[in-house]
């Protein structure tokens, strides 16, 4: 079946007791048992759900992948992601620009359980062959990144790592299954934060794993239920909702990303701009070729924390707000906001300077985005 056809259907069949075209949200911790060890495969709801189990296949199906397991955020979804690949004394290669969170996770939480951690510009090839040690177990990318949108090549990170025995993991939040598909392109696990262009709505957290290898598969539904961080039946009711119009969604935000690009790129205020549509964006052609879309994350330098917040005190559609991939429009500072977690001096390396915004561009009409916009630069 097609893309659009599989977001709608896949994993989801009319309601056995009712009929009901829709899956019901089955808000139940448990389930009834007619003797011992003799039931219909439904024993207790952190082990098997019909709500969640539906968005568990059908995100298995739009990301190509042998199952998917679903979670209460996008970092409970990598978290299980290091349960299922790390132990003590491995080691793990990431991308130097993700998520603020993912990093405060591995360097934080994960690195005090005996792992060590090589952060690399996963963009440079040759850095990330120089990372490897015989004990490197997996290479985590974000493409692009949060919120610089560096683009990472998925198909030849994933050859180097299959050298060994190396697991490739990609956080596709920012694409989302639509625009980009790693699986398909050579990695063995892809996450997601559900909370952003899946669900689409702002309205839920909740993070999903999808799998290649059967045994990996195996493992990790085995943590989430052995761990338990499992995505509720109503989560998984909005999610698999949201996931219907994804398609429809994710051509708007694109659209509406391309114009956005184009209007900041002609501001005077604008000292630099980061959206890989445009052909002066470093990472451009590689994004032609993996991804069939460009998106609608943007972010763009103001030149300074004073330029930053006038213009962010200014907005008025746009939401000053953390998270992305909703219908409306959200904006955000990752210096102080996203990425505050991110060492300052680790920051402004990466390009996360204090003038740094990013925005989350909705489907929303476009000219009443930009008289947004053009209100707040008014201010600098
Ligand atoms: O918020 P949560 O559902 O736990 O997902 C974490 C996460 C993982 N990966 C990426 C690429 C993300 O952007 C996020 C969350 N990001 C934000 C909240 C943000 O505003 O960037």
């Amino acid at each position: 079946m097609g893309f659009k056809t599989d977001a709608i259907h896949a994993g989801q069949e009319p309601d056995p007791s009712t009929g009901a075209v829709t899956v019901p949200i089955y808000q139940t911790s448990t389930y009834v048992q007619e003797g011992l060890g003799k039931h219909k495969g439904f024993e207790y709801a952190r082990t098997q759900n019909p709500t969640r189990m539906a968005l568990e296949k059908n995100m298995a199906v739009l990301e190509r992948g042998v199952a998917g397991y679903a979670f209460a955020s996008g970092m409970a979804a990598e978290t299980a992601i290091t349960q299922l690949l790390l132990k003590q004394g491995d080691h793990a290669v990431c991308s130097d620009n993700t998520y603020g969170g993912t990093f405060r996770l591995f360097d934080k939480i994960v690195r005090h359980f005996g792992i060590d951690f090589t952060y690399v510009n996963t963009g440079d090839l040759a850095a990330i062959e120089q990372s490897i040690r015989p004990n490197t177990r997996m290479i985590f990318i974000e493409t692009p990144t949060n919120p610089v949108m560096a683009i990472t090549d998925i198909g030849a990170v994933s050859a180097i790592a299959h050298r060994t025995d190396c697991r490739v993991v990609v956080d596709n939040t920012f694409m989302s299954s639509y625009f980009q598909r790693p699986l398909e392109l050579g990695a063995d696990i892809v996450v997601h934060s559900t909370t952003k262009y899946l669900n689409g709505h702002s309205d839920s957290v909740g993070g999903i794993v999808v799998l290649k290898r059967q045994d990996d598969a195996e493992r990790l539904q085995f943590i989430q239920n052995a761990a338990g961080a499992i995505l509720s039946p109503f989560d998984s009711f909005l999610v698999l909702r949201g996931i219907k119009t994804l398609p429809v969604r994710m051509e708007a935000h694109n659209v509406n990303g391309m114009a956005m690009a184009q209007y900041l790129s002609a501001k005077k205020q604008v000292q630099k701009i980061y959206y890989p549509g445009l052909p002066s964006h470093p990472g451009h052609a590689l994004a032609k070729k993996q991804m069939s879309g460009f998106g609608a994350m943007l972010a763009f330098d103001l030149g300074s924390l004073d330029n930053a917040r006038n213009f962010l005190s200014r907005v008025r559609l746009c939401s000053l707000a953390e998270s992305l991939g909703g219908v409306e429009t959200l904006i955000s500072h990752p210096a102080t906001m996203t990425h505050a977690s991110v060492p300052a001096e680790h920051r402004s390396k990466l390009g996360i300077s204090d003038g740094l915004v990013r925005i989350s561009v909705g489907i929303e009409d476009i000219e009443d985005l930009i008289a947004d916009l053009e209100n707040a630069f008014a201010a600098l």
